[in-house]
C-alpha cells in the first residue's frame, strides 16, 4: 500500500485563515482597526508601543494585546499607562494564531476601543504564516539588525503593509543602507509603506502616526471619526 500524505501545515493555516477572518469580521463590526506588529526579539516594538500610546491615547481608545513568551515584563509596561493590555501565552510556539487573538479580543471590550495593537512574539520566520486576522500588518526592522533581512526572510516583507525600520538614532555607527534597502522592499513589496524611525529621539514617528491615522480612515469608509489630531 502506498502510505498517505497528509499535508498537515496546510490544514493548519487553512483553519488559521477561517479564525482570522473571523477576527476582523468582529472587529469591522466595532469600526476597531487592529494592527498587528512583528518584529525579531528586541528590534522596538514595545518601545513603539510605549510612545504611540503618549502621542495617540487622546486620540484613539487603545488596547494592546501582548504575546508572553517568558515574561510579562512588556504587559506590565503597557497596562501601566492604564490601556487595556490582554496577555496571550503562547505556550511554547514561536507566534500567535487567530484563534489566540479570538481569545485575547474576548477579554476586551470593544465597544469601547478605535485601536487594537498586538504585539506578536519577537521572531521574523514563523510569525510571517500565521493571519491573526489584524487590518494591517507592521514588521520592523532595526538598524543593528542589518539591512539583508528582508533577502533572508522575505516573506514577513511581502506579507506587511508597513515595514518600519527602528533605531534609526543608530545609523552613523552601523552600515545600514537605507536607500538600498528602500529599494528591495519596493521590488519585493511595492504596496508596503516604508517607515524609518526612532522611538529614542521621535524622528520619523509622524510618518507611522499619519499612517495610523489614514488606515483608520480606510476602516471608516474615507473619514477618520476621531476628528483632526
Ligand atoms: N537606540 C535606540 N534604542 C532603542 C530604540 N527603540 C528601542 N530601543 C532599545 O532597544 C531595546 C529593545 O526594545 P523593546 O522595545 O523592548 O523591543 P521589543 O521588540 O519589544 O523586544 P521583545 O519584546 O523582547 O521582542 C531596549 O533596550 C530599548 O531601549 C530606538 O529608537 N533607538
Ligand atoms: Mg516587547
Amino acid at each position: 500500500m502506498t502510505p498517505r500524505m497528509l499535508d498537515v501545515k496546510q490544514s493548519i493555516l487553512g483553519v488559521n485563515a477561517a479564525a482570522a477572518q473571523m477576527n476582523r469580521k468582529l472587529l469591522d463590526s466595532h469600526r476597531v482597526l487592529m494592527i498587528s506588529l512583528t518584529s525579531s526579539p528586541g528590534s522596538g516594538k514595545t518601545s513603539l508601543l510605549m510612545r504611540t500610546i503618549e502621542r495617540l491615547r487622546e486620540r484613539y481608545r487603545i488596547a494592546v494585546v501582548e504575546a508572553i513568551a517568558g515574561s510579562s515584563i512588556d504587559a506590565d509596561l503597557i497596562a501601566g499607562q492604564n490601556i487595556p493590555t490582554v496577555q496571550i501565552h503562547a505556550s511554547g510556539a514561536c507566534h500567535l494564531d487567530a484563534a489566540m487573538i479570538r481569545k485575547g479580543l474576548a477579554e476586551l471590550d470593544l465597544h469601547q476601543l478605535d485601536l487594537v495593537f498586538v504585539e506578536n512574539i519577537g521572531n521574523l520566520v514563523c510569525t510571517a504564516d500565521f493571519d491573526l486576522g489584524a487590518h494591517k500588518n507592521a514588521v520592523i526592522l532595526s538598524v543593528p539588525e542589518g539591512d539583508d533581512k528582508p533577502r533572508k526572510h522575505p516573506m514577513i516583507f511581502l506579507k506587511s503593509d508597513a515595514v518600519l525600520v527602528s533605531k534609526i538614532d543608530v545609523l552613523p555607527w552601523f552600515d545600514f543602507n537605507l536607500n538600498a534597502f528602500s529599494e528591495v522592499i519596493s521590488d519585493l513589496n511595492p504596496a508596503a509603506k516604508i517607515l524609518p524611525f526612532s522611538a529614542r529621539t521621535g524622528e520619523g514617528m509622524d510618518g507611522w502616526f499619519a499612517w495610523i491615522r489614514q488606515s483608520k480612515e480606510e476602516l471608516n469608509g474615507g473619514k477618520d471619526l476621531q476628528g483632526a489630531v
